[in-house]
């Protein structure tokens, strides 16, 4: 092991104590994300249930030109939480091509080789991935020749997977990186009724469900606990009054799970709460990210108003 991924064990190890020892339990959701939960989630983006990647997409490829015209050819696009880049192509299709494009992701097996992938199809792209947990402050690498600005691309409604306090952080965070001239393109799952919603994290398939369940196993593999899996059930509800999908592991009986030297104690129908997917509207979400900086300049959505694109400028 290297000093830097005895580090990620520890912090892996001490966010999983703290969170499960909250009168709720919780885990931070970014651990859904090793090489197999990456996997789940890119083949849940294809389920048909899940309508939230088919409709940004099918935004992104009708709107691709309009969208293009906010990044020129001089500025660094910086992807947050990148995964396989797949809108991304989109993008870099309908773009003369940006400076350089730096796909920042925490998994570090697949950007590695979504930036293989891409240098491939773009040859003359400088394609500088970073591999880092994008919630927390990173530098940006520097191309030759220099970029005049970043434009920051955060697709897939994943901003919707943090609580509005962290959200805002993060908006914050981005306009400070951002600087002058930059522009943040950012993709929100939009409020809609709670029955396409709940579908939509309660597959037909199951592929949600493994893809929760994953985590424990990641836990059990590199904390060493002692988690079975079949005791877990996956659940995914919609709360009307906070806009948001809840998604927990709900344990089927009294038990107690051995991690480390502690052990934690979970009563039948307890609850981890693994993630939430907070749904915004696009007025909501731009005057909230007005507190931050930002000002919205433009916005593309589908016919059904399921989902939204936004363009939002310092
Ligand atoms: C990554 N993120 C936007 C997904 C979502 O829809 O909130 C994560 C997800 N979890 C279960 N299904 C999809």
């Amino acid at each position: 092991m290297t000093p830097e991924t005895i580090s990620r064990s520890d912090s892996f190890l001490s966010d999983v104590v703290h969170g499960l020892s909250q009168p709720r339990k919780t885990l931070p959701c970014k651990y859904l994300y090793d090489e197999h939960g990456s996997q789940l989630f890119d083949q849940i983006c294809e389920l048909d249930e899940y309508y939230v990647t088919r409709t940004e997409w099918s935004i992104m490829k009708q709107n691709a030109a309009s969208i293009a015209r906010q990044i020129d050819t001089q500025a660094m696009l910086v992807e947050y939480g990148s995964g396989s880049s797949l809108k991304t192509r989109l993008l870099l299709d309908a773009l003369e091509q940006p400076r350089a494009y730096v796909p920042v992701d925490i998994s570090e097996e697949h950007v590695l080789k979504t930036a293989d992938g891409l240098r491939l199809a773009y040859p003359s792209l400088q394609v500088m991935p970073v591999i880092a947990d994008f919630t927390q402050p990173f530098s940006l690498p520097d191309c030759e020749p220099p970029a005049s600005h970043v434009v920051i691309y955060f697709p897939g409604s994943t901003i919707g997977n943090f609580p509005p306090p962290q959200a805002g952080g993060l908006l914050k965070q981005m306009s400070r990186m951002l600087g002058r001239d930059g522009g943040l393109l950012i993709g929100i799952d939009l409020q809609k009724e709670a029955g396409i919603i709940e579908a939509a994290y309660n597959d037909s398939a199951g592929v949600t469900a493994a893809f929760n369940l994953n985590v424990l196993q990641r836990i059990n593999r590199e904390l060493g606990s002692n988690f079975e899996l079949d005791h877990f059930q996956h659940r995914a509800v919609y709360n009307r009054a906070r806009h948001r999908v809840e998604i927990s592991l709900v344990s089927l009986e009294t038990q107690v799970v051995s991690l480390g030297n502690r052990e934690v104690h979970f009563d039948a129908g307890e609850e981890i709460v693994t993630e939430y997917s907070h749904k915004y509207t696009v007025d909501g979400f731009a005057t909230f990210a007005e507190q931050y900086g930002f000002s919205l300049h433009q916005h593309w959505t589908d016919q059904d108003h399921y989902f939204a694109v936004l363009h939002l400028v310092i």
